[in-house]
């Protein structure tokens, strides 16, 4: 077994329980409970120790007829803030924007009501970010496939390392928890040890994984792993494919050829919160590559972005809205660590917070 394989493996394996994907995070009322113990403290002439968002704000508490100019400073101080998170600057210039546009001509007695209208604005302003062209409900989808006695195809891609075997694994473990049936498909036949990686993720999560080896052509294995689900009656193939550069023309000539040849339900781009504005990038050349290199007038691109280390980024959430932000295409699963249950969605409340913080 390829050393590769196992180390990941290990560490992975361990634990069992319910997805975090189906569990409701709730941050709105510890937030305000905050606030609420800031303003108390904030009206203390001896406080000590002020958070930004409250020495910035509180300026303008009581304020008749709230103007820009008497904004200006905090809007500035924001968007700074937002900027230190990894926030491209024209997102951070829109969310100040929503939030001038909520406070101006406003009088708004209390730090608490500012605080909260603030709070409110960016919320809004996010959930447009983060709420592009097209939304995704995968369950539904691949119910709708089963009625037709079709499998769902999810094609995972992205640069080396960032996780997509790991991550497409979780996703299999949650699939598994709605009594979807799963095969995976071991698409990476690029390199060495990734197929035995995925078999002992298969195995460990008893699921069928369709493998023909390595050096055998990515897009024709998909096909064959499809074609046996078609007939063993999985409602799942979750494909894996081998991490490339996005300037790696025969590799991205490779996953153009394996995307038009099998025109799966759902072309996943995993990338790392990691690496913040590199994501970005990565992802606008996987679909600049994919639309060039494609064979038919309308080619596929990247429909939904799996965000991976979501764990490691402490408050750099910035890239997240990039990412949205430039593709169009929805997060539709965050990786928070290690274990088959470390998958979540996105929680643009969570995201609020970290920002404000
Ligand atoms: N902390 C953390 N680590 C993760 C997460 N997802 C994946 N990893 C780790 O990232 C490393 C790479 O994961 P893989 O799944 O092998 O990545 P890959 O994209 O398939 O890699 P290649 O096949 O080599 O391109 C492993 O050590 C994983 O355990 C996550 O959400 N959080
Ligand atoms: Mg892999």
């Amino acid at each position: 077994m390829g050393e590769n394989g196992d180390n990941n493996i290990e560490v992975v394996a361990a634990d069992h329980g319910d997805s975090m994907m189906d569990k409701e995070e709730d941050f709105s009322s510890e937030s305000e409970e905050e606030e609420e113990e800031d303003v108390g403290k904030e009206s203390k002439p001896d406080k000590q120790k002020k958070g930004w968002f409250s020495s910035m704000f509180q300026s303008i508490a009581g304020k008749a007829n709230l103007e820009r100019s008497d904004l200006e400073p905090a809007l500035k101080a924001l968007k700074d803030r937002l900027m230190t998170k990894n926030v491209a600057e024209e997102i951070a210039e829109k969310l100040c924007e929503s939030v001038a546009a909520s406070l101006e001509g406003k009088k708004l007695a209390s730090f608490t009501r500012i605080s909260s209208t603030v709070q409110t604005a960016m919320e809004d302003a996010l959930v447009r970010i983060l709420t592009p062209r097209r939304s995704i409900d995968i369950l539904r989808d691949v119910h709708a496939a089963k009625e037709q006695r079709k499998p769902y195809v999810v094609v995972f891609v992205g640069v080396n390392g960032v996780g997509k075997s790991t991550n497409l694994a979780k996703v299999a473990y949650w699939l598994q928890q709605h009594n979807v049936s799963v095969m995976m498909a071991a698409c990476d036949t690029f390199r060495s040890g990734a197929v035995e990686q995925l078999r002992t993720h298969a195995r460990r999560l008893q699921i069928p994984i369709f493998e023909k080896g390595y050096e055998k052509d990515p897009a024709v294995v998909a096909k064959e792993a499809i074609q046996e689900a078609t007939h063993n009656g999985s409602d799942v193939v979750l494909v894996d494919t081998a991490g490339r550069m996005q300037d790696n023309e025969p590799l991205m000539r490779a996953l153009s050829k394996l995307v038009n040849l099998n025109n799966p339900d759902l072309v996943l781009f995993v990338g790392e919160a990691l690496v913040g504005n590199d994501a970005v990038d990565q992802l606008s050349k996987f679909n600049q590559k994919l639309a060039d290199l494609s064979t038919s007038q309308n080619p596929r691109l990247i429909d939904g972005i799996l965000l991976t280390k979501f764990d490691t980024i402490d408050d750099k959430v910035g890239a997240a809205l990039s990412m949205v932000y430039i593709s169009g295409a929805p997060v539709m699963f965050v990786g928070c660590g290690q274990s088959y249950t470390d998958l979540k969605k996105l929680n643009v409340k969570s995201i609020v917070k970290t920002l404000l913080k």
